[in-house]
Order: C-alpha cells, then structure tokens, then sequence
C-alpha cells in the first residue's frame, strides 16, 4: 500500500450523536436540534456521510407510499447539503413486538415483524442510494439464560439474515456486534462469532461487519485487534469509532478520549490496511456530555474527527524501518517507547 496516494478518509455520524443529554438517570438538559438543522452540521463538522435509524428516515408506521415520498424528500435534504446516506439501521429494539428480541423472539409473529422491518429498511436504502444495512442485535439475547433456546437462536439468525439476503440481490448486511446491555448477555456477542455466523448465510459474500470500539471494549477485546480480524477476512466495512472506561454501561466517549494507544492502534490497523479506498466510511458513534450546552454540543464530534486525523498524522510518521528492525530485535521495550514517544510528539 505504501506506494499508493495517502486514503482520503471521509467521515460520518449519526443524528443521535447531536442529542439532547437525556440518560436514563435524568431528562433531557438541552433542546433538540431539528433534523435539518442537524443536517447543517455535517458539513462544517467535517463530515460527508449520514449514518440512519430507518426511523430516523421516516417514521416506522408510515404507509407505504408516504414512505417512499418521506424518503425521497430526505434524499433531496442530502443532495442538498451535498451529503450521502452511509447506512440504515433498522431499529429493532423500541416497538412492544421486540421486547424480547425481534428475529430470537419466541413469538413467531415477533420475529416476522422483525423480517418485514428489516425489508422496509432495505427498501429505504435503496431511496437513499446505500447498499448497507447494519444491524445492531440490541435485544437478539437474554435477562435470564433459560429464557431462550440458545441452540436455536443461531438458527433465528441466520434465517433473519438470509431473509434479507433474498429480499435484495445487493444489499450487503453489516453486523454490530456488542456483547451486552439492553440485555444481560447477547447472543453472537463479537465480531468473530458473527463472521463465523456470515459463512453459514445465503451469501456470505454479502455479510460482513461494523466494528464499534467500545463494544469491543465491552467484550474485554482489544478494537484495534477486532478490526484486523475483520479486515483480514475482507469483512470490514464500517466502523463506529469511540473510546469506553473500562467494563460499565457504553458510554460512547469522543474518540481517543480515554486511551490514546488504544486509538492510535486503531488508526494504524485502518490505515495499514487500506480501509476506506473502497467507500468505507470513518464512522463516529459518540454521545457529547450531559453538561454541555445546546451550542457546544457538536464538539465532541468535531474533536474525535480530529484525534482520528492527529493519530493518522502519527501513524504515517513512524519509521516503518525502525519498527522493523525493533521487532528483529524482540526490543519491545524500545519500540515502546518509540510509540509513546511519538504519540507525546517528543520523539526526538
Ligand atoms: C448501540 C449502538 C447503536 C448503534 C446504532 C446503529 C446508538 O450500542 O452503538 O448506536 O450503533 O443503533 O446500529
Ligand atoms: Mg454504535
């Protein structure tokens, strides 16, 4: 890759990533930007891609046709800003039909709204021009062990999966994985557990995943490792990148905001790999904190993109040399050293 044109990296976020700080401890501290509005930000963010709930498209209970004109209205609101729909998500996790769980739900009348759900989502990405549906598994799991057929619910699955395979000879299916929480304990809680899930599907060539850091992080794995297993089985096409304390609830920080190594890891396994020549997006999933004003609520967006280009910015001036010969001489300590010196910008 060395001899290529550096990767011009584009970025994306969601709408929810400008939010008005409620938790589930407290209401909201600050009031909501308006969809457009939020659309107005991008831009001068720095970002060129929308990541979608399919609600946050059109409402879930639209009629069908007022759908398509929801949609289309949306892409014109694109086109206008000059921006493109990255991914849609449909959000399988707030209707009463997917309390517990949509495609593991005992209830097969659950698990069929969760099939027609995920076709109308498809159907709304073709309206926004993205071939990328990313689902979230957020309540694909249990409170309690014995609630489910764990057995089973691989097959629920694949079957979920294969469903929308056949309803769309394009569309490609990116997993994110998060080992908990809505739930106790998730079904296929990692990324490697959903590639092995992606071979056994209708076309695998079609399934690969999104890699959130903090989930990852949640899971006790290391991101940056996660992205290269992904990667070397060409499966890694969106990323979510954040930074996470340690094993709590997600907390979806800026990026780099909690370890500096960790995140540069990360830049360097993308980088070296060649993630985004082919579209990939540098995705950002992260929440500003509750105790920031309604017109700094943005900056957290604003400084994860910019830790992510600093650490680039590190990641192509260490001496691929240098490295090389530390590693020949198993002097890890050295070649430690020379990380955190760069990463300190004290190296001499
Ligand atoms: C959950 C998440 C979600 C997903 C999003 C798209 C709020 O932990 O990270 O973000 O990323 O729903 O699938
Ligand atoms: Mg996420």
């Amino acid at each position: 890759m060395a001899e290529e044109k550096p990767t011009a990296y584009k970025f994306s976020f969601g709408p929810w990533n400008i939010h008005s700080g409620a938790d589930p401890f407290g209401p909201p501290v600050r009031e909501e930007f308006a969809f457009a509005e939020k659309l107005k930000f991008y831009k001068k963010l720095g970002f060129d891609g929308v990541q979608f709930h399919d609600d946050d498209v059109v409402l879930d209970d639209t009629p069908h046709e007022e759908m398509v004109k929801g949609a289309r209205q949306v892409k014109k609101m694109l086109d206008d800003e000059g921006l493109v729909a990255e991914f849609i998500a449909p959000r399988l996790w707030e209707d009463p039909r997917t309390i517990d769980g949509g495609p593991t739900s005992n209830d097969p009348e659950c698990r069929e709204y969760a099939f027609n759900r995920a076709r109308r989502a498809i159907d709304l990405a073709h309206i926004l021009e993205t071939d990328k549906i990313v689902w979230w598994p957020a309540r694909e799991g249990t409170y309690i062990r014995e609630a489910k057929d764990p057995i089973i619910s691989v097959g629920h699955i694949v079957d979920f999966i294969n469903s929308m395979l056949e309803y769309d000879k394009e569309i490609r299916i990116l997993g994110e994985m998060k080992p908990n929480e809505p739930m106790d304990l998730s079904y296929i809680p990692t990324t490697g557990h959903f590639i092995g899930v992606a071979y056994k599907t209708a076309d695998p060539a079609r399934v690969g995943v999104l890699i959130e850091s903090a989930h990852c992080i949640l899971a006790g794995l290391d991101p940056s490792d996660e992205m290269a297993y992904a990667l070397w089985h060409k499966k890694l096409w969106g990323v979510h990148l954040n930074d996470q304390h340690g094993l709590k609830f997600d907390e979806d920080k800026a990026f780099g905001s909690v370890n500096l190594r960790q995140a540069f890891n990360q830049v360097w396994v993308l980088e070296k790999a060649g993630y985004g020549r082919n579209g990939e997006f540098i995705g950002l999933d992260v929440k500003a904190m509750r105790t920031q004003k309604k017109e700094r609520s943005t900056r957290h967006l604003a400084n994860s993109r910019r830790m992510f280009l600093a650490l680039l910015e590190v990641v192509r001036k260490v001496d691929e040399a240098e490295i090389e010969r530390l590693r020949a001489l198993r002097d890890y300590e050295a070649l430690e050293v020379y990380i955190l010196e760069h990463l300190m910008g004290i190296a001499p």
